[in-house]
């Protein structure tokens, strides 16, 4: 993209300012973010993104999911009923429009930018990884009064096992690129672990773990901090949907408390990190304890299983059909971020018993006396 197409795509926004260079920006694996700066002090800098309608192929009714959730949480921080501190800004088309279609049919949308809008892709400290849980758990609290009916599947069946596993299955099957050789021990952690994972939607079924309506990708990356490190907005909206509690907690735990980067190489490096664990596990109970059911409660370690097991799996599955979802940056990087999940579930299954004495002390000294 030349800054003359992005200033095109600026001018197509009823924004504020004048459009003065746009850069690349954003670690995420779906869509293409530019940040757009304005030439006037006074004026907001911008996000612009082009959807990826591949892994989204219902903008408008994305979009409209994005509005609803944010005019929800908009509300509840004016009754001061939210700890938030700001929800992310749809920026509407001249011609009042949630998104922009260019002549070649790609979509965009733009958000005013937060700043200074600090993201970590690695946890800096326990404070961050604090503030983190109770950002995403306030998330889910100030979601509560949602109805789930209200909101569109997006992506039907995004954290189901069922079909994650079914999916992986009809890859492996077809083989189209000959890799199912190459990841042989792979393919053996998906079938021993597999079993223990269908807990969770086994108790989905029985109504004792509640679908709510969740954010279904809470990177670390996917909350803005101020320069003081408090956390100021969650945003990457797209995957708003029903789902369980336990997947927020869960993807945040996989992407923050691990020692090693999601597609880290060197395998011996990754591990559960506990202190990051019981920080952020702190953050999520103080914003959530009295909304959670026990059951709820009781399986966020396992969450935590389950979101690196099913990430481990997605991106598996991703390398056996050629890299057709995720972006990638180099080859095999895919298989490389599926060894990177299953050792740190490994990490995560040895360490299941002091993570939940961590849970269950922090109930017990958070629970009113
Ligand atoms: P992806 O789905 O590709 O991860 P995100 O919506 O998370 O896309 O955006 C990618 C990155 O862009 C974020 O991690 C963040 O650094 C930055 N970003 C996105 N929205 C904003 C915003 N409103 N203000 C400031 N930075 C933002
Ligand atoms: C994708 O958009 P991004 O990069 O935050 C993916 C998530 C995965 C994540 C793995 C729509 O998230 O489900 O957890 O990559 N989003 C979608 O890093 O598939
Ligand atoms: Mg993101």
């Amino acid at each position: 993209m030349t800054n003359q197409d992005l200033e095109f795509i600026f001018d197509q926004f009823n924004g504020s300012g004048t459009y003065l260079e746009g850069r690349k920006s954003g670690a995420g694996h779906i869509h293409n973010t530019y940040l757009l700066l304005t030439a006037e002090k006074a004026a907001p800098d911008y996000i612009l993104q082009k959807i990826n309608d591949k892994v989204f192929p219902h903008v408008a009714e994305m979009m409209t999911n994005i509005l609803k959730v944010t005019s929800h949480i908009s509300k509840k921080i004016k009754k001061q009923e939210s700890s938030h501190k700001q929800v992310l800004e749809v920026v509407r088309t001249n011609s009042h429009r949630n998104f922009f279609t260019d002549s070649r049919g790609a979509h965009w949308r733009m958000y005013r930018k937060i700043s200074p809008g600090i993201s970590y892709d690695i946890v800096p400290d326990e404070r961050v990884a604090s503030e983190a849980g109770k950002a995403f758990g306030q998330f889910i609290v100030d979601l509560g009064d949602l109805q789930a009916e209200e909101i569109f599947p997006v992506i039907p069946g995004f954290h189901s096992m069922e079909m994650r596993f079914e999916n992986f299955n009809k890859a492996m099957n077809e083989n189209p690129f000959n890799r199912v050789d190459e990841v042989k021990e792979e393919i053996d952690f998906v079938k021993d672990h597999i079993d223990r994972m269908m807990i969770i939607p086994a108790l989905e079924k029985t109504g004792k773990l509640p679908l709510r309506v969740t954010h279904n990708d809470t990177k670390l990356n996917n909350i803005l901090f101020d320069d003081n490190d408090m956390a100021v907005c969650v945003i990457d909206l797209d995957t708003v949907m029903p789902g369980l509690a336990l997947y927020d907690f869960g993807d945040t735990i996989r992407t923050a408390a691990s020692t090693g980067e999601e597609d880290e190489a060197d395998l011996d490096r990754i591990q559960l990190n506990i202190p990051v664990f019981k920080a952020f596990s702190e953050g999520f109970l103080n914003s959530t304890l009295t909304f959670l059911n026990k059951y709820e409660i009781e399986y966020l370690t396992l969450g935590s299983q389950y979101m690196t097991f099913i990430m481990g799996l997605r991106f598996l599955t991703d390398y056996i059909s050629g890299d057709v979802y995720y972006a990638t940056h180099y080859k095999k990087q895919n298989l490389r971020r599926c060894r990177a999940q299953f050792r740190l579930m490994q990490s995560m299954t040895d360490s299941y018993d002091e993570c939940q004495n961590i849970i269950n002390q922090l109930v017990k000294n958070q629970s009113p006396s």
